[in-house]
Order: C-alpha cells, then sequence, then structure tokens
C-alpha cells in the first residue's frame, strides 16, 4: 500500500466527544476494538525494539514539569556536555548486539544551534553506519535544520505534544503548543518521519487525555511513533510525588491512541519499570508495539533487557526485525535463559 492509499482509511476529524466516549467503553470491548484495529495493520505478535541515549545531558533552560533536566529543579543530575561521536559509535553497536532496530539520541536543549547540529549530523551517520534506524529528539527545529537532518539520512524526529493544550499551560510555561506544532510541521514537510506522543500520570484529566489523543490524530499525518509515556517522577521536580496513574486507566490510553491511529506504532514508553508483567501485556494487548530497550532511558532506568526478553518469551512474542535493513534479524537477539521456549519463539519469527 502507498502512503497515499494507507493514509485514505484513517480519520484526521475526530471529535472531543467521540474520543472521550472511547475512553467509556467497557474495559472487553475496548480492548476487542482495539486488537481488531491493530491485526489490520500490523503482526500481532511483534514489538519494535529501540534504545534510547541521552547525548547531551541537564541543564535544560527550559522548564517542563516532568523532566530531571531542567536547570530549574535541583533533582541532583549531573550534567554533561555532547558525547564524543565514539561514545554514541559504541552505544549504537551495543543496541545491535542486544537487538535493537532504532537508535534514539536525546539532548536537553531548547533548540540545537548549528555548530551543535553539525556534531548530531555526524553521530545520525555513525549509527546508520551500524545497521540502526535513526532518531533524534533535541528540542525545537527550524525548517532549515529539519532539511539538513533529512539529508543527513536521518529516518524519526521526536517531539512531543506531551498533554492537551489546556493542560499544557500547567506543565510547561517556556515555550507553547503552537511551538510544538510549528516543530512538528517542519519535520513532516522535510519529509523525516514523526514520532509524537505524549506523558500520561502528570495530573491531568480523562478529558486532557482524551484532548493529547485527538490532537495527535488530527495532525495532517499520524504520526509513524506514538509513545506513550507513564510519568516517571523524579525527586525534585514540580510533579514528584502525585498519585501515579490507575493502571487500567494507563492501558485504557494504549487502546483508544491505537483504535484512533490504526497504522501508526504505539509505543508504551517511559514508565516500564513501575508496571507489572501483567500490565505490560495489557497494554500489548491494547495494541501497543514497541518499546523503549535497553537498561536506561534518558537519565532514569528502565527494565533490563534480558527481561524484556524473557516476557515477550513468554507471551510468545518476538522483537520486530529491522523494516530498513534486512540483513538484521532481531529474533537473532541475545536470548533469556529459556532455550526451548526461546527456540520455539525464534523458529515462529523466522518463519513469518
Ligand atoms: N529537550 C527535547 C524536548 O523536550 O523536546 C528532547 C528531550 S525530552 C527529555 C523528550 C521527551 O521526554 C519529553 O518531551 C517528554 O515527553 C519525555 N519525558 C521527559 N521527562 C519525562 C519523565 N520524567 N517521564 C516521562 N517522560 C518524560
Ligand atoms: C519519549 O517519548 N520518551 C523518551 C524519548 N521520547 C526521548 C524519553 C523518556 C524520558 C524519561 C525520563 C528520563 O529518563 O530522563
Ligand atoms: Fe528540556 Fe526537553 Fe526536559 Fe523540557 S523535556 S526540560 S525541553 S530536556
Amino acid at each position: 500500500m502507498t502512503e497515499t492509499e494507507h493514509n485514505v482509511s484513517l480519520r484526521h476529524d475526530w471529535g472531543t466527544q467521540e474520543v472521550a466516549a472511547l475512553f467509556t467503553l467497557p474495559f472487553s470491548d475496548l480492548i476487542h476494538r482495539a486488537q481488531a484495529a491493530h491485526r489490520a495493520h500490523f503482526d500481532a505478535n511483534a514489538i519494535q525494539l529501540s534504545t534510547l541515549l541521552s547525548i547531551k545531558t541537564g541543564a535544560c533552560p527550559e522548564d517542563c514539569a516532568y523532566c530531571p533536566q531542567s536547570v530549574r529543579f535541583d533533582t541532583g543530575l549531573e550534567r554533561e556536555a555532547l558525547l564524543p561521536l565514539e561514545q554514541v559509535r559504541d552505544a549504537a553497536r551495543r543496541a545491535r548486539a542486544a537487538g535493537a532496530t532504532r537508535f534514539c539520541m536525546g539532548a536537553a536543549w531548547r533548540s540545537p544551534r548549528d555548530r551543535d547540529l553539525d556534531r548530531v549530523i555526524e553521530m545520525v551517520q555513525a549509527v546508520r553506519d551500524q545497521g540502526l534506524e535513526t532518531c533524534v529528539t533535541l528540542g525545537m527545529l527550524e525548517s532549515e535544520q529539519a532539511r539538513k537532518l533529512k539529508d543527513a539520512g536521518l529516518d524519526y524526529y521526536n517531539h512531543n505534544l506531551d498533554t492537551s493544550p489546556d493542560y499544557y499551560k500547567e506543565v510547561v510555561t517556556t515555550r507553547s503548543y503552537e511551538d510544538r506544532l510549528d516543530t512538528l510541521g517542519h519535520v513532516r514537510d522535510a519529509g523525516i518521519k514523526v514520532c509524537c506522543g505524549g506523558i500520561v500520570g502528570m495530573g491531568e484529566s480523562p478529558l486532557d487525555r482524551a484532548e493529547l489523543l485527538r490532537q495527535l490524530a488530527n495532525l495532517p499525518q499520524h504520526p509513524h511513533s506514538v509513545p506513550i509515556n507513564n510519568l516517571v517522577q523524579v525527586e525534585g521536580t514540580p510533579l514528584h510525588g502525585l498519585d501515579p496513574i490507575d493502571p487500567l486507566d494507563f492501558v485504557r490510553t494504549i487502546a483508544v491512541a491505537k483504535i484512533m491511529m490504526p497504522a501508526s506504532y504505539v509505543r508504551l514508553s517511559a514508565g516500564r519499570e513501575a508496571m507489572s508483567e501483567a500490565v505490560q501485556t495489557l497494554c500489548f494487548l491494547a495494541g501497543a508495539n514497541s518499546i523503549f530497550y535497553g537498561d536506561q532511558l534518558l537519565t532514569t532506568t528502565n527494565p533490563a533487557h534480558l527481561e524484556d526478553l524473557a516476557l515477550l518469551d513468554k507471551l510468545g512474542m518476538h522483537p520486530e526485525a529491522s523494516p530498513k535493513y534486512s540483513d538484521i534479524d532481531s529474533a537473532a537477539a541475545p536470548r533469556p535463559d529459556t532455550a526451548p521456549r526461546a527456540a520455539r519463539t525464534q523458529a515462529r519469527a523466522n518463519a513469518g
């Protein structure tokens, strides 16, 4: 299917009430609809693996209330300058050896300076050379910067809307929702695939969650990848100490995202460490088909990668093979210590 044909069946005219109504469906009906939407577009047993690396850490001038990297909050985080190229290359090599197919580099900037962008472009090229898809998240971009990244071969740009327009003002004051939408427009116009999602568990209302998803689905194109983060509460940030979201409301958010954007990868993103295997499994049932994979997110921890492989194995699921580099078979990644089941999973993955 071409991109245009593909988009014909996708809706961009969601109304507030109908999205809110999806959230209130009986749980079983909601999951059934999300599974059906998911299976129309994807192998329901394959999970895409993306590994994160913070290439520039801390001392960010923005005031995002959820973020441990803002210079305004005392979170005890040590700032780090832009990493040397060799260190990025090594991390990418390790990620690929562990079975990731995409490598996402994050920088704690409001927006990149041109000389920083040139160094990031070298990193993108080094990561591509390792046979990985590339993603960066560098803050706000001008259109010319987006074009330079496209020319360097960047596959994805991550820039989240984070929450509803109304609630955004409560969480971030140093930039606006419009700023975020402008950057997304530059990325899209440059022909880079968009990775855009948000965070739940920030004290937002159920309507804010519905509105975030409505904003995402009503963009001119659905983001190729939709990360749904569960707030990682870090001491020293203003959002530390909030009541966490009910896990079933988190699952509902994943399911509604999949129903509204069925052809997009919905990523079960930050916050998995605080989730049981059962809740993560419900997220997969609800149509999540991507995870951050590796022991570290940007500045906080993530489940150990062998634990993730063991969970997929237990569920009869498998890592998605690289869509771009056909020589890479993620299912050949190091397996957890469950050889007979692992062998079955791999045989199934290879057959599909
Ligand atoms: N500085 C750039 C920006 O904000 O666009 C890129 C890096 S920023 C850390 C990338 C995304 O990480 C944010 O948009 C937010 O959605 C997510 N994030 C940051 N802190 C988080 C936290 N404590 N829990 C969950 N997600 C978080
Ligand atoms: C996204 O949506 N989540 C990632 C990635 N995009 C850049 C970041 C999660 C950060 C969690 C807190 C931390 O580790 O600093
Ligand atoms: Fe800076 Fe990004 Fe963190 Fe906001 S989310 S404080 S822009 S690193």
